[in-house]
C-alpha cells in the first residue's frame, strides 16, 4: 500500500462537562487529528495524550514532535504492506505509544478502505453490535455522582465506572449500591492513587460486589497490584500499567490482575491491541475497551477493536453527546439500542469526518509528503 501524504491537525474541543479523575481536571479535549493519504483514499485516527503527562508521559505537544521527526518520515519512506507493518517500523522506538497508534491507526483505516473492508473485519472482527458503558467522573459532592448515575443507567448503559481517588472512595460507592442495588454492573478507577498502605480502603471496597477494581495502585507496578489481588475477591484490571503483549503476560504469570482494559493508545495501536486480546483469550481472561475521552473519530477505533471476540465486559465507548455539543463525526456516535452501538457497516471507520466542525475546532495544520 502507498501512503503519498499525512495531515496533522490540532483541534480543541470543548468538553460539555469537566471530567475530574484523581489526576487532574480537563474542560477540553486538546488533539490531533491525523490523516493518511494513499491511492485516492484516506485514513483517519486521533492521539489520545492528555494535555499533561499525568495520565502517562505523553502530551499532545510530545506527540508532535515524534510524528514531525521520527514516525511521519519512517512511513512515509519505507515499503508498507500492511498496517501491521507500521508497528515493526515503529518497534525501535521506545514508548511514545499514542504517537505511534496515532499513525497505525489512520494506516489501518486506509488500509481497510483500500480493500473495501470495514476496520472491524480487518481486524478480524465478528460482532456487528457491542455492549457500552459510560465513564463518570469526580465531582463535589457524592450526591452529584449518584444523579450523574442516574441520568446514565436510565439512559441504558451497561456498565458505570467511577472515579475514585482517598476520600471520594467507600462512601460514593455506598450511595451508589444503596440507590441501585447490588445488581448494578458497577466499577470503580483509581487511576493509581492508592498504595498498599491503604489496603484496608481495598478490602473494604471488596465488600461491594464490584465487577472490577482498576488501577488501584502505582502507574508502572504489576507486583504490589499482584500482592492486592491476592487479598482480594474483586477483580483487579490493569490499565496503566499494560503498555504491551509483553507487559501483559508478565502481569497474568504474576497474578497482577484478572482483567486487563486494552486502550489503542497506551499499547502503541491496534496491532499491539489486538496481540494483548489474543494473548489474554488465551488465558480466559476478559478485556474491555478503554476511553480516552476521544471524539468520534477515536470511538470509531475502539468501536472496531471491541468486535474481537474476547472483548467480553462493555468498554467507555459512551455515545458523542456524553461529552460533545457536536461530535466531529457524521454520523454522530449515538445507540442502536439503549447500551447497544452498531458496529458500523461502511468502509474503514465507517463515519465520515464533518469537515465544518473541524474547521471551526482547529488551532493547526500541516501537510506531510516525501
Ligand atoms: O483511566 O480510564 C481512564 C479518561 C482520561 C484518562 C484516563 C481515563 C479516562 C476515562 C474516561 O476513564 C473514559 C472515557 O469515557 O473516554
Ligand atoms: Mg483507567
Amino acid at each position: 500500500m502507498k501512503i503519498e501524504k499525512i495531515e496533522v491537525r490540532r483541534l480543541h474541543l470543548p468538553l460539555k462537562h469537566a471530567f475530574e479523575t484523581s489526576f487532574g481536571v480537563q474542560t477540553k479535549r486538546d488533539f490531533l487529528l491525523v490523516s493518511a493519504h494513499g491511492e485516492g483514499e484516506t485514513g483517519y485516527a486521533e492521539s489520545v495524550a492528555m494535555p499533561f503527562p499525568f495520565y502517562n508521559e505523553e502530551t499532545t505537544d510530545t506527540i508532535i514532535y515524534m510524528l514531525e521527526t521520527f514516525l511521519i518520515p519512517l512511513v512515509l519512506t519505507s515499503p508498507i504492506e500492511r498496517p501491521e507493518d507500521v508497528a515493526r517500523l515503529f518497534a525501535p522506538i521506545r514508548r511514545n505509544n499514542m504517537a505511534k497508534a496515532a499513525i497505525e491507526g489512520a494506516v489501518w483505516d486506509l488500509y481497510a478502505k483500500q480493500k473495501g473492508m470495514t476496520l472491524a473485519q480487518a481486524l478480524g472482527g465478528e460482532r456487528t453490535e457491542i455492549e457500552v458503558g459510560v465513564s463518570v467522573g469526580i465531582e463535589p459532592s457524592v450526591e452529584d455522582v449518584v444523579q450523574k448515575v442516574e441520568g446514565f443507567v436510565a439512559e441504558g448503559y451497561k456498565k458505570i465506572k467511577v472515579k475514585i481517588k482517598p476520600g471520594f472512595d467507600i462512601a460514593l460507592i455506598e450511595a451508589l449500591r444503596k440507590r441501585f442495588g447490588d445488581s448494578l454492573p458497577l466499577m470503580a478507577d483509581a487511576n493509581s492513587a492508592y498504595t498498599l498502605e491503604q489496603i484496608d480502603i481495598m478490602k473494604e471496597l471488596d465488600q461491594y460486589n464490584l465487577i472490577m477494581i482498576e488501577q488501584p495502585l502505582a502507574h508502572d507496578d504489576i507486583v504490589d497490584h499482584a500482592f492486592l489481588q491476592n487479598q482480594l475477591k474483586t477483580p483487579i484490571c490493569l490499565d496503566e500499567s499494560i503498555h504491551t503483549a509483553e507487559d501483559a503476560r508478565r502481569a497474568i504469570e504474576l497474578g497482577s490482575c484478572k482483567i486487563i482494559n486494552i486502550k489503542i493508545g497506551r499499547v502503541g495501536g491496534l496491532t499491539e491491541s489486538k496481540k494483548i486480546h489474543d494473548l489474554c483469550q488465551a488465558h480466559n481472561m476478559p478485556v474491555w475497551c478503554g476511553g480516552m475521552l476521544e471524539s468520534g473519530i477515536g470511538r470509531a477505533h475502539n468501536i472496531a477493536i471491541t468486535s474481537l471476540p474476547n472483548f467480553t465486559i462493555p468498554g467507555d465507548t459512551s455515545t458523542s453527546n456524553r461529552y460533545w455539543e457536536q461530535d466531529i463525526v457524521v454520523p454522530e456516535v449515538a445507540f442502536l439500542k439503549p447500551g447497544i452501538l452498531a458496529v458500523p457497516d461502511g468502509p474503514g471507520i465507517g463515519y465520515a469526518i464533518n469537515w465544518s466542525a473541524v474547521q471551526a475546532l482547529q488551532v493547526h495544520e500541516k501537510s506531510y509528503t516525501m
